[in-house]
């Protein structure tokens, strides 16, 4: 064997290795972490704080994304950060916002980062008493659609028909048998200025997003599709795949609501087959053809109501392919 050009080849690797650890110290949320290989939620933190910069003290409630984040005495954190209970984030948010004010610095944005189990359900009493508050905080859900920390059980997020390990799948269940909450529309029914729904995988569209959000001041809230390739039964390498697809088949929708006026960012006029995204996850392999007819019926009964809430229903008829989007969400 030739010493010299393995030694070559192996500082080159060293050399690719230093300029891949010097790209990711960039990031406000660090790699290093312990989510799996693929984890939608973890992108999502990578692109907000990023986008939102040094500026911050984030708060986060429990689950995945906090217990892969902060395994002590490590943190892949590099911003101000606190932590206290899953139900009460929206609640310490308020107060760290308020000490902020009191101490007289109006430039310090506090951030929620909660996922669907404590945004929908158990910390939702605590994220409407902020919005009713009226504080100073940006709200970010990444909405992974299950309680990924505690084995997969089911959210108010959870989809029609899916399998978790609380709507499991037998000759008398047929996986969840109700539909998800409209989390954007109950969020906004508070009257605040900005409400957006984005996704991982359209990053042009997400991170400004996050910047319309983070010019109010107030609440302002988004929810970010965020699949989970463990709790959703797919290969960690086609989670932007998932989340393309979800966007293309109505499963998922790009719009913002601003002051109550709702936007459509992207128009899927021409929907891909539902089975193309649902075919590739393991919790909806056991969906009967009755099951796919019930949620296609409800993707275009959302998509409807939203060209309707955003008053494109008259002009829907010049939209010809899905590759054509109001804005274009890259
Ligand atoms: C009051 C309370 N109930 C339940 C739990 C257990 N618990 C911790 S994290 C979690 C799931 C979190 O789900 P989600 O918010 O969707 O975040 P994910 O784990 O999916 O990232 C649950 C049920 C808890 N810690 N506190
Ligand atoms: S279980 Fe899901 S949310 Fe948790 S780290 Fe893995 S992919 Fe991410
Ligand atoms: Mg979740």
């Amino acid at each position: 064997m030739d010493n010299n050009r393995a030694a070559q080849s192996g500082d080159e690797r060293i050399g690719m290795w230093d300029g891949m650890s010097k790209q990711s110290e960039m990031h406000l949320f660090a790699p290093g972490h312990s989510g799996c290989p693929g984890c939608g939620p973890s992108n999502v933190l990578i692109q907000v704080c990023d986008t939102l910069g040094k500026d911050i003290v984030v708060v986060q409630a429990t689950g995945c994304m906090e217990i892969t984040s902060t395994q002590y005495p490590q943190t892949a954190w590099r911003v101000p950060y606190i932590h206290s209970l899953f139900q009460n984030a929206p609640a310490v948010a308020s107060g760290v916002s308020r000490a902020l004010k009191a101490q007289g610095n109006d430039h310090t944005k506090v951030v929620v980062i909660a996922g669907d189990g404590s945004t929908y359900d158990i910390g939702f009493g605590a994220l409407s008493g902020m919005l009713e508050r009226g504080d100073d905080v940006l709200y970010v859900c990444y909405d992974n659609q299950l309680y990924a920390n505690t084995g997969v059980q089911k959210s108010g997020a959870t989809p029609y028909g899916a399998a978790t390990t609380t709507t499991t799948v037998g000759s008398v269940h047929r996986g969840k048998e109700t539909e998800r909450k409209p989390i954007a529309e109950i969020v906004a029914a508070h009257g605040i200025a900005y409400v957006a729904s984005a996704s991982v995988a359209y990053s042009a569209d997400l991170q400004n997003k996050v910047r319309k959000a983070n010019a109010v001041k107030g609440p302002s809230f988004l929810v970010v599709d965020s699949p989970c390739c463990l709790g959703q039964g797919f290969d960690g390498g086609i989670t932007m795949k998932v989340a393309k697809l979800n966007v293309m088949s109505r499963l998922w929708f790009l719009y913002e609501i601003e002051n109550g006026k709702f936007k459509l960012n992207f128009n899927p006029a021409n929907p891909k087959p539902l089975q193309e995204v649902l075919g590739l996850q393991k919790r909806f392999r056991h969906l009967s053809p009755g099951q796919i007819e019930h949620i296609q019926k409800q993707a275009d009964a959302s998509y409807n109501a939203l060209l309707e809430k955003a008053g494109l229903l008259e002009s829907q008829k010049s939209f010809s392919s899905p590759e054509k989007p109001l804005n274009t969400p890259k």
